[in-house]
């Protein structure tokens, strides 16, 4: 048991270093284990409660343990304590119900506004409509009819290949890069329509604060304001067969003006009526080796 556990930890170890040792990647902090705050104001209201929650749960944690402490230390056998004979308090099992719910009721409170937040998709500026299949994404512009598909990098899926002989750190960004980002406006209210072609996936970019799962036959939605220009990483969060681990997703967040000209050369290059592009992403094929329905 010790020996699994020892191997575990370095295989655990190894696969942190070479994640967190890519060129150009080093904006990824090795020692950072809490939550990012993220990109938008959701993410920041979700890392604020996250915050709040954490401290409410190390002061409980604090007061039980340090009373428990206290107790076993103080009134040890050896010391000649007897236990006391009482079966029974009224008062304190009232005052031990009303505390914890009081407690659960001031988390709950702010939590529940946020996911209100986060679930109000009204008013947005534009729609996109995104594919999971296994294993790639697909992006469709609803309103301007761009659409495409989004792929792990060609380097990235050259090397993985069994035996390929190439050395995973010397390409930059090892499988966290596609071929094709999906590509947002700043400042702007994005509305996403998620779903699936094949089996569950889900679509999860840590800095937005949120993660959604894409499901066949289910439309879920989601929206996301980015202020800053940027580029922002996620992967697949749902396990979905073999090459799960291997549909990452990148956003690249650009100035309003710049994403309008990005999408004018996105039309021009599509050439394609609105009318058959939704034709054409659900003729996209499935993988005949995929898990049959395992998500
Ligand atoms: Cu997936």
């Amino acid at each position: 048991m010790k020996r699994i556990g020892t191997k575990m930890m370095r295989l655990a170890l190894a696969a942190s270093a070479l994640a967190f040792s890519l060129p150009g990647f080093a904006a990824v902090d090795r020692w950072k284990l809490n939550m990012t705050p993220g990109v938008t104001e959701v993410s920041q209201q979700v890392y604020d409660i996250h915050m709040i929650i954490l401290w409410i749960c190390v002061v409980i944690g604090v007061l039980v343990f340090g009373a428990m402490g206290y107790a076993i230390f103080k009134f040890r056998k050896s010391k000649g304590a007897v236990a006391e004979k009482w079966s029974h308090n009224d008062k304190a099992e009232i005052v031990l119900t009303v505390i914890p719910v009081l407690i659960l009721v001031a988390m709950a409170w702010p939590a529940t506004k946020v996911l209100i937040n986060m679930a109000d998709t009204r008013n947005a500026e534009m729609t996109i409509e995104i594919t999971g299949y296994q294993w790639k994404w697909g992006y469709r512009y609803v309103d301007s009819g761009v659409s495409f598909i989004s792929s792990l990098d060609r380097q990235s899926d050259d090397t993985r290949q069994l035996g390929s002989g190439m050395d995973p750190k010397s390409v930059p960004g090892y499988l966290l890069n596609v071929d094709r980002p999906l590509v947002i406006p700043a400042d702007t209210k994005v509305r996403f329509v998620i779903t699936a072609a094949d089996v569950i996936h889900a679509w999860w970019v840590p800095a937005l604060g949120w993660k959604q799962d894409a499901i066949p036959g289910i439309i879920n939605d989601q929206w996301t304001l980015v202020k800053e220009p940027g580029i922002y990483r996620g992967q697949c969060a749902e396990l979905c067969g073999k090459d799960h681990g291997f549909m990452p997703i990148v956003v690249e967040v650009k100035p309003k003006a710049e994403f309008e000209q990005w999408l004018a050369a996105q039309q021009a290059a599509n050439d394609v009526p609105a009318a058959n592009i939704a034709a054409t992403d659900t003729a996209e094929p499935a993988a005949a080796d995929a898990a049959p329905t395992q998500g």
